[in-house]
């Protein structure tokens, strides 16, 4: 069976597909170019974390089979993210953004390279990440704290805390199916 990897999507500023709900349906469609899509999460409208004197993000996570290698992989969200307007020549930390398509998990694979550390090192301590990995994927395991997606959200601290921030779950699109 191919790897499975659970990607994490994030917007705060409207790019060229539109608004950030837009960028985010659109861009997860988008992510069927690297592999099978196996599950989408709905979008959640979330406070900043960080840097608060921005707009809400906009979050989702999608979990993907795929078959490239992870550095590919990076490249290829990379590219999505450019697709969508990213402009990484004006990035300061936690900064307002187009698009951010982060690698959160790729099965058991543990791995820091100049380019890209798995898991991501801040997955554990993020609800906009772990709420929305958690309605497709609460049992992958994070294979260095050894503890389920489940697991994770549950152990954070409250909503309103400035750390973890508070989410909020937005009604799937009405209309056609
Ligand atoms: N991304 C960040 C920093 N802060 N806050 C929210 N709510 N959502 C994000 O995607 C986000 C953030 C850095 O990648
Ligand atoms: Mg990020
Ligand atoms: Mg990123």
């Amino acid at each position: 069976m191919s790897p499975l990897a659970a990607i994490a999507l994030g917007a705060n500023l409207p790019s060229p597909a539109g608004p950030p709900e837009q960028t985010l349906s659109a861009a997860m469609a988008e992510l069927a170019g690297a592999g099978t899509i196996l599950a989408r999460s709905s979008l959640y409208r979330t406070e900043p974390v960080g840097y608060a004197d921005q707009p809400p993000f906009v979050n989702a996570a999608v979990a993907l089979s795929t078959t490239l290698d992870p550095e590919a992989l990076l490249d290829f969200l990379l590219a999505t993210e450019r697709h969508y307007g990213r402009d990484r020549t004006r990035d300061f930390p936690n900064h307002p953004r187009t698009l951010d398509l982060d690698l959160l998990l790729m099965d058991n694979l543990v791995l820091d390279s100049p380019r890209l550390t798995v898991p991501h090192p801040a997955l554990a301590g993020r609800r906009f990440v772990l709420a929305p990995l958690c309605e497709i994927a609460p049992h992958l395991r994070h294979p260095i704290l050894g503890k389920t997606v489940a697991e994770l959200l549950a152990a954070l601290p409250d909503e309103g805390s400035n750390r973890c921030g508070a989410v909020q779950k937005l009604s799937p699109p009405q209309g056609r199916h």
